[in-house]
């Protein structure tokens, strides 16, 4: 069983390109699986792999490393469900320090179930990365950015990602830039939208570009922690009642006052994320760093019926108790101007507790 772990910051586009990953190695007769992990209890990304049929298990309510024990035991549930051959696993987008604490754990006391060799790949966002290495303003605090950098440099295979929204002829630049700043990394620039990209990964995985490095992180758990407490997190599950044909403006609404309140504060966003389901409709849609001007609105289908539910994953710079009061004013100006209400099934606000790894291998 091949064991593929993938970190990388927030919204840096691990889901889309596993669930690409997946349905190619499926569609090519391998059995796989997917482990989910946030920090929350209702994940979007689960909800989202399996509504693509991705056999998947999730370890919540905290990162793999703080929580090992459950990873093993969801690893152990998805074998016994799934048989997988192979095995994507998605680490929280502010979790560092996978090496020792997830992946070396994992191939010392799983043998013979999992490899090696095992991956760890690391996403980026380019143009996040761009900013950085040109040395530009990030939009993030100083820890969260230490964050993003530690990641970075834990890599077995670097991948560039979203390389689609990089302006035309500037990734020989960017790649000489990446290569001067971490010397020997196999890196690979990528569009996981396209099936050209995530073919390509997988290649890359197979024929072992992305074999998990030996070396441990040198890291500073001090400012790694306050880096990942600066990003609350919020998750909530709520339903929109509204009059028949009125579901796609109430969730438009909603996003778009969201959006509206998080700017008007200045607060930074680590990944947005919302599975919207109405009937048979169920559609994610994604709010990464880098907001896209206005184009999110053609990605909200038509709802049918009368009730809309949504579940929201929120990493923002914020203090986590203005970030639920953002999100349910949100809520409830978009019900009232829907002509509907809005009924809260279950919502949770907090900073991240200090990271305390189960185990530490060197
Ligand atoms: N243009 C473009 N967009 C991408 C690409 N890969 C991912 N995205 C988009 O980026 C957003 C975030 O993608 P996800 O796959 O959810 O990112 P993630 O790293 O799993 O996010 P977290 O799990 O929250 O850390 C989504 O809107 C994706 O459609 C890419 O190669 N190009
Ligand atoms: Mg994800």
């Amino acid at each position: 069983m091949e064991l593929h772990v993938v970190g990388g910051f927030l919204g840096s586009g691990k889901t889309t390109a596993i669930i690409g990953a997946a349905k190619y190695l499926m569609a090519h007769g391998k059995r796989v699986g997917v482990v989910t992990n946030d920090q929350g209890r209702y994940l979007v990304d689960t909800a989202f792999f399996r509504s693509e049929a991705v056999p998947t298990v999730e370890v919540t309510g905290g990162c793999f490393c703080c929580n090992y024990n459950d990873l093993d035991a969801q690893l152990a549930q998805l074998e016994r469900v799934a048989q997988p051959d192979v095995i994507f696993a998605e680490s929280v987008g502010s979790c560092a320090d996978i090496i020792a604490t997830v992946v070396k754990p994992l191939l010392a006391m799983r043998r013979p179930d999992l490899g090696p060799p095992a991956s760890f790949t690391v996403f980026t966002d380019v143009r996040l990365l761009r900013r950085r290495l040109l040395g530009l303003p990030m939009p993030f605090a100083d820890n969260v950015v230490y964050v993003f950098d530690k990641q970075i440099e834990e890599a077995g295979l670097l991948v560039v990602n979203k390389q689609d929204l990089l302006p035309a002829g500037i990734g020989p630049e960017l790649l000489d830039l990446v290569k001067d700043r971490f010397p020997g990394k196999r890196v690979r620039f990528q569009d996981s939208l396209s099936e050209e990209g995530v073919v390509g990964w997988v290649e890359a995985l197979v024929s072992g570009a992305g074999v998990a490095p030996v070396e441990v992180l040198d890291i500073d758990y001090a400012r790694y922690g306050a880096g990942e407490a600066t990003l609350a997190w919020l998750d909530e599950r709520f339903v929109f009642s509204v009059p028949e044909g009125m579901g796609r403006m109430a969730v438009n609404r909603f996003l778009e006052a969201l959006l509206d309140a998080l700017h008007r504060e200045a607060l930074a966003i680590g990944h947005l994320k919302f599975l919207i389901q109405a009937g048979a409709v169920e559609q994610k849609v994604s709010f990464p760093t880098l907001v896209p001007e206005d184009d999110w609105r053609s990605g909200v289908p038509d709802l049918p019926g009368t009730e809309v539910s949504l579940i929201v994953n929120a990493r923002v710079e914020a203090e986590a108790g203005n970030l639920q009061i953002l999100v349910t004013e949100a809520a409830l100006t978009a019900a009232e101007e829907a002509g509907g209400t809005i009924d809260v099934v279950n919502v949770a606000a907090f900073h991240p507790g200090f990271p305390n790894p189960t185990y530490r291998m060197r």
